[in-house]
């Protein structure tokens, strides 16, 4: 399949991936190329091409190239591979800012698209271990630290004011943000040809759409994210985002919680990180009431409060050591800052769940259940999404958030 690919540049395949790693100095030493065991494509994301290589002393590395399309559709969805240099300028900063919580990037590639990383194979994607009953516990508070890393490192909170425009220059990701625009905020309530559901979920997906309350928060949301450049934000933080590790080998508490595939990083509102996870705890705390675990969906729904604690503990932290310009940023500034992101978090976090349940690019979580039970956790979801934008104004706490999704996941 990868052979026939129309590109302007030589796309890997199993057969070149070693002869490629051979050409890169920077990549000396981090595998044995001339005793590689075994190359193997496992890209089941929606845009790229992965492949992990491992050799006889069991080193292993991964190559990540970007596709000039969307790999999800086609050669029809043309898209640019310079969200590689996005993901590695993501990576590379994030890793600086919150080491062990992204993956290493040892090399990138800007002619061929390609990014080499370290090998995440002793870990697990998050979303699956959770479709299949684990925990992880820990991953939901490393994540927060990480948001809270980025959030006061790539800010002009923690950045110099001249490094951080130079920075925000070389991130503008109009193509990447084009999709999110799209496909998170404007298509699950104006269907351009790429939505379904369900037939038994389509009085669901017609209620969302004409549901004016939630159409303006949408509006208002998009508006955030498409003007409010506060901090590098890695832009698609959902829980297939993030590689786990348990210290016991199974699915006990991590030793290891990684976000990657940081293609969509921009210049955004740091709560979209933020509503991305939570939309995600909800999607997960709705496949495990639809299996009828209350207990799982309750854990699931935790993880909201967890990561929000760890965010705020980690952005307090920082704050206290990491300020550029401590003579105008105050205490005063900080709260409000915290006060407007855990705000916020609900309605991007809504908006993240709906997209998922209606439009293109749905989770496995839902996905993979039954129909029959798809279809309440489906309308779970989008009922909670819609009761999220009309209550966070009164009532920010993430604990409040969590119960309305027990609630409506429930009935
Ligand atoms: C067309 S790309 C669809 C989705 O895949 C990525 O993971 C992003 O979430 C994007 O919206
Ligand atoms: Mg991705």
């Amino acid at each position: 399949m990868t052979t026939s690919i129309d590109a302007p540049y030589e796309i890997l395949t199993p057969d070149t991936a070693v002869a490629y790693v051979r050409t890169r100095p920077a990549l000396a030493g981090r595998i044995d190329a001339d005793d590689v065991r075994s190359v193997r494509e496992i890209g089941d994301g929606n845009l790229n091409l992965v492949f992990v290589l491992t050799d006889g002393a069991g080193c292993g590395l991964v190559l990540k190239q970007a596709l000039p399309y969307v790999r999800l559709v086609g050669p029809s969805w043309r898209l640019t591979p310079d969200r590689a240099r996005h993901e590695a300028e993501a990576l590379r900063l994030h890793g600086q800012l919150a080491p062990g919580l992204v993956p290493e990037l040892y090399d990138y590639d800007a002619e061929r698209y390609v990014l080499a990383l370290e090998d995440l194979s002793d870990h697990r994607v998050w979303r699956t271990a959770l479709n299949d009953g684990l925990r992880h516990d820990g991953a939901a508070e490393a994540m927060g630290r990480y948001v809270a890393a980025v959030a006061l490192g790539t800010s002009v909170l923690g950045m110099d004011a001249g490094e951080r425009a130079a920075t925000l220059a070389a991130a503008v990701n109009p193509e990447l943000c084009l999709i999110t625009e799209d496909l998170v905020f404007t298509e699950p309530y104006v269907d351009a040809g790429r939505n379904s559901v369900l037939p038994a979920n389509e009085p669901d997906a017609a209620e969302l759409a004409a549901d004016q309350d939630m159409v303006a928060a949408m509006g208002r949301a998009k508006w955030a994210f498409m003007t409010r450049a506060e901090a590098l934000v890695h832009g698609d933080l959902h829980t297939g985002s993030v590689m786990v590790r348990a210290a016991d080998g199974t699915g006990g508490p991590v030793d290891s919680a990684k976000a990657f595939d940081s293609e969509f990083a921009f210049y955004g509102p740091v709560a979209f990180d933020l509503g991305a996870l939570w939309a995600n705890y909800v999607i997960a705390a709705a496949r495990a009431t639809a299996l009828g675990d209350d207990d799982r969906a309750t854990w699931a729904l935790g993880l909201c409060t967890r990561t929000w604690d760890a965010f705020e503990a980690e952005f307090r932290a920082r704050w206290e050591h990491g300020l550029a310009d401590p003579r105008m940023f105050r205490a005063d500034l900080r709260e409000h800052l915290l006060a407007t992101w855990r705000g916020e978090a609900w309605l991007f976090g809504a908006a993240k769940m709906t997209r998922r349940i209606v439009g293109l690019a749905k989770t496995t979580d839902v996905e993979t259940l039954p129909p029959p039970l798809r279809e309440g956790a489906a309308r779970g979801v989008l009922r909670t999404a819609r009761r999220w934008v009309r209550e966070f104004p009164a009532d920010p706490a993430p604990r409040r958030a969590e119960e309305i999704a027990g609630e409506l996941l429930r009935a």
